[in-house]
């Protein structure tokens, strides 16, 4: 089995699809979509495009994902920014969207070619909201990972990717398609046999321009992101 992974999709519809149409070219036999969908400037439509392969893909629950569905806010100590995107990103999605994002699951484990067995989590093994960086401390990062019996851990969340061992696991962040940091394009990878770490270029003004039409809060932000995505730390 040959896999695609996307991850932190983050309501960037142009990003999406232009992601889905690579990989089409790319003859994969399973998608797997690493969480945080629709937090973001596009939810409905990011969602509605998701919506046709829900019995397709394999979809796992970013930390977004839980907090758009449970209308996470500042009662649970979000900043304003976080919050109010928070609540504009469920208004704008239907019952079903918010029952699929809240009962998804946090894990998932795939055989793939070449690479043998491969877990899918968000963040970390244990919280769908640690980070695991390209830099953070092996010292830091053992804890979140003794209880994986596989070889190959996928996860995202910090938008940056990266292929690194960790003593004897092999730790891959396939990146952020629709928030990169660091990339001038969609962030995802193929497994099987290899691991490939792709970045599909996409048309970023026109997709800032479509953004800055909508109604979202802080859109200005965001596109800015889509311009000039942000160097985040290492
Ligand atoms: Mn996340």
């Amino acid at each position: 089995m040959r896999v695609a992974t996307i991850y932190d999709i983050h309501a960037n519809y142009s990003a999406l699809k232009a992601v889905l149409e690579e990989i089409r070219k790319a003859k994969v036999d399973q998608i797997v979509v690493g969480g945080d969908l629709a937090w973001g400037p596009e939810p409905r439509q990011v969602m509605e495009l998701l919506m046709e392969y829900k019995d397709e893909f394999i979809f796992i629950r970013g930390n977004v994902d839980r907090e758009v569905s449970y209308r996470h806010g500042k009662e649970q100590g979000l900043d304003d920014f976080t919050a109010e995107l928070n609540h504009w990103c469920a208004d704008q999605l239907t019952e079903e969207h918010l029952r699929f994002l809240k009962n998804l699951p946090k894990k998932k484990t795939l055989n793939i070619d070449g690479l043998g067995e491969v877990l899918f989590v968000h963040g970390s093994p244990r919280s769908d909201e640690e980070a695991i960086r390209i830099n953070t401390n092996e010292n830091e990062i053992r804890p979140m990972i003794e209880n994986v019996s596989q070889d190959i851990i996928v996860c995202g969340h910090t938008h940056i990717q990266f292929d690194r061992m960790v003593d004897d696991k092999r730790i891959i962040n396939p990146g952020s398609v629709g928030l990169q940091s660091r990339a001038n394009g969609a962030c995802w990878a193929i497994l099987g046999p290899e691991v490939e770490l792709k970045v599909t270029p996409y048309d970023t003004k026109s997709a800032s321009e479509r953004i800055l039409k909508t109604n979202t809060p802080y859109k200005e932000d965001f596109a800015e992101h889509y311009l000039n995505p942000p160097y985040e730390g290492p």
